[in-house]
């Protein structure tokens, strides 16, 4: 009888236990979220898929983001790749459509708006550049990607910059020594070579007017916006983590198309 009284009392104790641990952890549930502060610096804060231009109807419409937001992290952090995606490049979108909107330029194709480019107007040359830069750089970049070319590109590299090395020791500098906002570039000129360059602002190498002009096949933005969130002032980290996500696949078709016009 001794014994069952004090397994009853343990059987008590142990459900006062319990009942007591259920509320510590009904109050853990109720006071716990600040998700705000629980959050990774770097959590993606939206799908890519819900952003589109403002006009439904306007010409030119956004590219879509081939990888989620979050997809380029730790190259590239998913908060930076949100906002460019979804505000910066969105707003060029949207003022390229309302600077384009009734004018002839609407019929005509984003390349030969910039084949006949007046330099002085600077809506569409910046919306427009900033729609077409951007839209390259999304396609050229990639998860599990980077290292080096292979194929007709690696051989077009070799031929026209000596090595891969060479070419991204160019390619680097070009970033690197863009004073400002602006963008490196790799393309393919008119004699069919490949050249590195870099622009200004918004501006590209399809444009009238640039010293050095071809088709672009390879993009790097380097405005503060693309970067200063993880990297604040050191561009040069920013450039050699750019390399880790290079979609050599999706340039190699670039390539192909550029040479196939020639
Ligand atoms: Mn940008």
């Amino acid at each position: 009888m001794k014994k069952i009284k004090i397994f009853f009392s343990a059987l008590a104790v142990m459900a006062a236990l319990q009942s007591c641990k259920d509320k510590n952890n009904l109050e853990e549930v109720v006071t716990v979220p600040e998700p705000q502060k629980e959050a990774p610096a770097n959590a993606a804060v939206g799908n890519p898929d819900d952003i589109k231009a403002e006009d439904a109807a306007g010409k030119f419409q956004m590219v879509k983001l081939p990888y989620a937001y979050d997809a380029l992290a730790p190259n590239i952090d998913a908060k930076t790749m949100e906002l460019h995606y979804s505000k910066h490049y969105k707003k060029y979108t949207d003022e390229l459509n309302k600077a384009t909107k009734g004018t002839d330029l609407e019929n005509k194709t984003i390349e030969e708006i910039f084949a006949t480019l007046d330099p002085e107007n600077k809506a569409v040359r910046n919306n427009g550049g900033g729609y077409y830069n951007h839209g390259l750089f999304w396609e050229i970049m990639g998860p599990k990607a980077g290292g080096a070319p292979t194929g007709a590109l690696s051989e077009a590299i070799n031929k026209d910059f000596g090595s891969y090395d060479a070419f991204q020791k160019l390619f680097t500098e070009a970033a690197t020594k863009q004073f400002g906002s602006g963008w490196a570039w790799l393309i393919m000129g008119k004699d069919g070579k490949l050249a590195v360059t870099s622009t200004a602002n918004q501006d590209n190498p399809l444009m009238k007017g640039q010293t050095v002009t071809g088709t672009p096949i390879l993009a790097l933005d380097v405005w503060e916006h693309a970067y200063y969130l993880n990297y604040q002032n050191k561009r040069p980290n920013y450039i050699t983590a750019f390399y880790n996500v290079i979609n050599w696949t999706a340039v190699t078709k670039k390539f192909e198309a550029a040479k196939a016009k020639k």
